[in-house]
């Protein structure tokens, strides 16, 4: 067990006391068994934050073997109270919410005011929908006939094992929290190595909510922490939110024991503007919508990210130099300061491989928009590749069908809406997608066309509690965000049959 006194500040931000122990194990702060940390840096400054525990084998069968003994309990609360308990902490979450999107931004590099500040917000608002909606965990009457009375109730499959990245960290957290307790399932979470310590506050803030080992979080590395979590026999459902490659181990781990699985993996989302959506009262929302789209703000980190933007040929002179000027004048900066809009990717592997895909797509050829090639990691002071958006670049380019996961755009002009359609679906991938029109008929057309888990039509937010998301093709399987998603997801349907 760890001394609860031990706090640290961070550039004047307090940090969670925990942040020296690392996993929250059975309702106690624990210091991991091998007695190992992990370093939490600020990719920005590339300066020190934190060390966190880094948990191995012996931890995960810990917090399994808790989140087992709570559950029979925990299963039989009336979901309202589960529901309560998560509403609850929704609200302590909006009661801490600048110190918490303080340390968010100082660890993902992710900026306050566009992107940390409302993460948190949203962090809150997915707990209490859930908090809100899982009284609706009801069941069915089935009419099978004269003397048989039958019905379905959802079962809470048990421990829930949730691996997630470090992209969202925190609104990943909540849906995961949200929809696995909600249903009267216990939880190991198990945070991303490189931004832990938000999803560690927001434990403190719910340590002395759930009984002991509903809520468990433990902090580690991939191979060391995720991979024993994914594989263990006592989790019955693992839940995983990350890069494909990971998703497809996880994904063996889970089938070894015929476990039940969600993934909510990469994307190469299309962006498709049509001509009337370049015209003049229209060009300019269009383009704050591409620059949306593309997470410029999440310096493009995000599985829904709109990362390849098909541009109508007749409008491709109006848009692209809107579409840079607005670019250049985003600020980007270090993600504590008020005026940044956009911060650093998370760490040097991801700037070298953005980087790497910038001087490839650069080497063969493409036409730089806007931007530039970085610094190398090693002179770089902080991990800021600054957003970059090439053009004379075909779908077939590693750069068009890649996830770059960095702040590159490429933009593709378009002729034929068969011709757009049929790019925009040449991927392996079908997380979103974007279109920009107001002809109601194009904008049926390409809904109904497009493979993609969720589509957005003059729009292009995040996701919104209520909804369902989940990627079609390799982007992932089964929902979230939604009670469908909770219900589908998270629990199994139970058929009782009377005879009567
Ligand atoms: O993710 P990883 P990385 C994509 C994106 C990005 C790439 C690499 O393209 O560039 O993935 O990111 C844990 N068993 N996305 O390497 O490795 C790890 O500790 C079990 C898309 O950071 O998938 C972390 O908690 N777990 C994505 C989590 O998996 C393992 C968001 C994600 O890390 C593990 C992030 C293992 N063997 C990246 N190895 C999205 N869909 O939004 C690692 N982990």
């Amino acid at each position: 067990k760890v001394n609860q006194t031990l706090s640290t500040t961070y550039s004047g931000i307090k940090l969670p006391t925990a942040g020296l122990a690392g996993n929250f194990i059975n309702g106690e702060w624990c210091k991991p068994v091998g007695g190992k940390t992990l370093a939490v840096v600020n990719p920005c400054r590339l300066d020190h934050i934190a060390d966190v525990g880094a948990a191995d084998a012996r931890d995960i069968d810990l917090a399994v073997a808790a989140a087992k003994a709570a559950f029979p309990k925990w299963r039989r609360k009336a979901a309202r109270e589960r529901g309560a308990l998560l509403i609850e902490f929704g609200n302590r979450i909006t009661a801490n919410a600048d110190e918490i999107a303080k340390i968010l931004a100082a660890e993902t590099g992710n900026a306050l005011r566009t992107q940390s500040r409302p993460e948190v917000a949203s962090t809150a608002e997915v707990l209490r929908y859930y908090g809100g909606v899982i009284a609706e965990q009801k069941g069915e009457t089935l009419p099978l006939g004269p003397g048989l009375f039958s019905y379905t109730t959802r079962e809470p499959f048990g421990v829930v094992g949730a691996i997630i990245p470090w992209n969202s960290p925190l609104v990943l957290a909540a849906v995961k929290i949200g929809m696995s307790l909600g249903t009267g399932n216990t939880l190991v979470l198990k945070p991303a190595e490189d931004a832990p310590l938000a999803v560690i506050r927001i434990a403190e803030l719910a340590a002395d909510l759930f009984p002991a080992g509903v809520f468990n979080v433990v902090t580690g590395e991939g191979l060391e922490a995720g991979a024993p979590l994914s594989q263990h026999a006592d989790v019955a459902k693992v839940s995983f939110t990350g890069s494909h490659e990971v998703g497809q181990k996880v994904a063996h781990a889970v089938a070894d024991r015929i476990g039940h699985l969600t993934l909510e993996l990469g994307g190469k989302s299309p962006c498709i503007v049509y001509a009337d959506a370049g015209v003049d009262a229209q060009l300019d929302t269009t383009v704050n919508n591409i620059i949306a789209a593309m997470r410029f703000a999440r310096q493009g980190q995000s599985c829904t990210a709109g990362s390849r933007l098909f541009v109508h040929r007749s409008i491709w002179d109006k848009v692209m130099p809107k579409l840079v000027q607005k670019v250049n004048a985003l600020k980007v900066g270090d993600a504590l300061d008020e005026t940044t809009d956009i911060g650093a990717v998370i760490n040097a592997e991801r700037y070298n491989a953005v980087c790497g895909f910038i001087k490839e797509a650069m080497d063969a050829g493409a036409k730089v928009e806007v931007g530039a090639l970085p610094p190398p990691a090693g002179e770089a002071k902080g991990y800021f590749p600054t957003p970059v958006i090439f053009s004379g670049v075909d779908n077939s380019w590693r750069i068009a069908r890649e996830e770059v996961f960095g702040p590159v755009l490429v933009a593709i002009p378009w002729d034929e809406e068969s011709e757009v359609l049929a790019m925009a679906n040449d991927t392996h991938y079908g997380l979103a997608a974007y279109v920009f029109t107001n002809d109601i008929n194009a904008a049926m057309r390409a809904t109904e066309q497009l493979d993609a888990g969720w589509i957005q039509v003059n729009r292009a937010g995040g996701q919104i509690p209520g909804m369902s998301y989940g990627g079609a093709k390799q982007s992932g399987i089964g929902a979230e965000y939604s009670i469908e998603g909770a219900l589908e997801s998270y629990t199994s349907r139970k058929s009782v049959t009377f005879g009567i």
